[in-house]
């Protein structure tokens, strides 16, 4: 028996996975049927994205390659993984946008990564949105005078520790020089400013934001200061952003067991935290995509190991916890992990009895990012539903496949553009944790350190896998999955529940969350039960089931009656008439 279930599961098959109530069509099938619209250099693209999976020998994915232009993409841009995802958070520094005024109000509370006001973080300006609101002038003489201007501005307003600044495309097209404006307002004004050349079109998608960001990050902030946290069994949450309050969920957790937090990088943290957190005695890695290069570079320069953990479901997360202990060698700490997982679950497990009886053998599918696809599949099994498709929108192969097949990644013009940092250690504060002893004696426990399995090897055989989905593909997976529940994001929501098929957006939970740790989980798994099983979804006809009302012309193209003139045209039969004065109101698309 495990803490979560009684073995066997009733309703399992027998690799463990939720057997649905509904025939699944063959997933084989289905990624023709999608493909078979493309153009043949499309096709040739797209199918190197789409596959069939097999958890035992994982297939070579397409990823991390440019999106076809066209095909309605969820992904953002560098820009957006630099300042808004890994640095944004950090929430006692200033972040300064260099750029026309659209980048940074794009990106102006967008994401909920929430930060807290404390006694001892007194400081929160994730309110503001600053911006050097380029114009015109500035593109053609240069913006390098305005941006100094804007961060003595922001400094004399707001007097902060430190300021980032961020360059947007066209800072980099005119070749502004962002980072001696940094050196010289760093001198000038005696605290830490450093700037991150994120330009929009740097990368494929937000993925190269993430390693510049991590690159300036470790540059720029991590080793600052060396004093550590009194407590023990010191961590780093790394690739956590406390979206909808995870980073608390889980702080709170870890807190019970007696496991301490340095610094979360980077949900609900200060620059301190930041500069301190090579003191840390374990990097713990939840979003692995967005942050395994600072995992990397800190075990190299100071020592500190990682390991990938998972707090997203229950099982999942009595897992990490229990990974966690296990590599303190602690008896009591171990004891302690124990108690609070029994305590958790016993609180868990009528939620999920209850929950289940409504959303058992039901599906899913995920299209997120970079993590979380793959993460929340586990949420889904814990109540009983099936993941039936899933992908990311800009993960590399390694987040599909597992980290083995690193060596084979080709690197493309596109990655050789991001920046790899040479780190080595450093001479006086390199510290290894563990001897080699305690490494090999953990190791040979089966405790593995730099490890991501990836999504495939934990997904169901025949799932279908789709890299950067269109929506065309979207559109076709509804129609021949029929899925209960997709999660997925902003850009595609709407469209996905005019389907008449609920949505969970899962980048910013909507209004919802936490979903992190065993009380979130709670959430999700209400969450989902009261999407699902919520009876409007049946009163949503979509529109082109309804029958055609004649008064509607919209959305008919060349068919619209309106349109008699055009179609007359292209057939050569008209002649040009010059058009009357004003068109006649009953004309006008209902849409307007
Ligand atoms: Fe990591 Fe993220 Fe994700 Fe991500 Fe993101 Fe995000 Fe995401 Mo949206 S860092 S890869 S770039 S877990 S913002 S908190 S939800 S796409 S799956």
């Amino acid at each position: 028996m495990s803490d979560f279930n009684e073995e066997p599961v009733p309703g399992s098959d027998s690799d463990g996975f939720p057997v649905p109530t509904a025939t699944l069509p063959d997933p084989a099938a289905v990624r023709e049927e999608m493909l078979k619209i493309y153009p043949s250099k499309t096709l040739k693209k797209r199918s190197k994205q789409m596959l069939v999976n097999d958890p035992s020998a994982p297939p070579e994915i397409g990823a991390n390659t440019r999106t076809v232009p066209g095909i309605i993409t969820q992904r953002g841009c560098t820009y957006a993984g630099c300042r808004g995802v890994v640095i944004g958070p950090i929430h006692d520094i200033l972040h300064i946008t260099h750029g026309p005024i659209g980048c940074g109000y794009y990106s102006w509370l967008t994401r909920r990564n929430l930060a807290q006001q404390r006694p001892d973080q007194p400081i929160n300006f994730l309110q503001y949105a600053m911006s050097t609101d380029m114009m015109e002038s500035e593109i053609i003489f240069g913006g390098e005078k305005k941006l100094a201007a804007a961060i003595r501005e922001a400094y004399e307003i707001f007097k902060p520790k430190a300021i980032a600044v961020y360059a947007t495309c066209p800072v980099g097209l005119i070749g502004d020089d962002i980072h001696s404006v940094c050196r010289e307002a760093k001198k000038e004004l005696g605290i830490n400013v450093f700037g991150f050349s994120c330009e929009g079109y740097k990368g494929v998608s937000q993925s190269a934001g993430h390693h510049i960001a991590n690159n300036g990050v470790f540059k720029h902030m991590v080793g600052l200061l060396d004093e550590p946290d009194p407590e023990p069994f010191r961590i780093n949450v790394l690739g956590e952003y406390n979206i909808g309050g995870d980073a608390w969920a889980i702080d709170t957790l870890l807190k019970k067991c007696g496991i301490h937090v340095t610094a979360t990088l980077s949900g609900d943290v200060t620059y301190d935290q930041i500069c301190k957190c090579h003191t840390a005695d374990l990097n713990v890695v939840m979003c692995h995509r967005s942050i395994n290069y600072m995992a990397e570079m800190m075990e190299t320069k100071y020592g500190v190991p990682w390991i990938k953990v998972n707090f997203i479901g229950a099982e999942q997360s009595a897992k990490s916890l229990r990974k966690i202990a296990a590599y303190f060698q602690d008896k009591q700490l171990t004891d302690r992990v124990e108690e609070v997982i029994a305590q958790e679950m016993a609180e868990l497990r009528p939620v999920i009895a209850d929950v289940k009886t409504r959303c058992e053998g039901k599906t899913a599918a995920m299209f997120v990012g970079g993590s979380r696809a793959h993460h929340y599949q586990h949420l889904f099994k814990d109540i009983g539903m099936l993941t039936v498709a899933a992908g990311y929108e800009f993960a590399h192969r390694d987040d599909y496949e597992g980290r083995d097949v690193l060596p084979s990644i080709k690197i493309d013009a596109d990655s050789r553009n991001i920046e790899e940092l040479e780190v080595e250690a450093d001479p006086e504060k390199f510290q290894a944790r563990k001897t080699p002893e305690q490494l090999a004696a953990l190791e040979a426990g089966g405790f593995s350190f730099k490890d991501y399995e990836g999504m495939m090897r934990e997904m169901r055989k025949e799932t279908l896998i789709i890299d950067d989905i269109s929506h065309h593909e979207i559109e076709k997976l509804i129609e021949l999955y029929k899925p209960d529940i997709i999660g997925s994001g902003i850009k595609d929501k709407f469209v996905i529940e005019k389907f008449g098929v609920p949505c969970k957006q899962l980048h910013s939970y909507d209004y919802g969350g936490p979903y992190a740790a065993f009380t979130g989980a709670a959430n999700f798994y209400k969450e989902v039960d009261r999407m699902i099983n919520t009876k409007v979804w049946q009163l949503v006809t979509p529109s082109w089931k309804k029958p055609a009302d004649p008064a509607h012309t919209f959305g008919r193209g060349i068919d619209n009656p309106a349109n008699k003139a055009i179609r007359e045209l292209i057939a050569g039969q008209a002649k040009v008439k010059k058009p009357a004065k004003a068109a006649p109101a009953a004309d006008a698309p209902c849409g307007e």
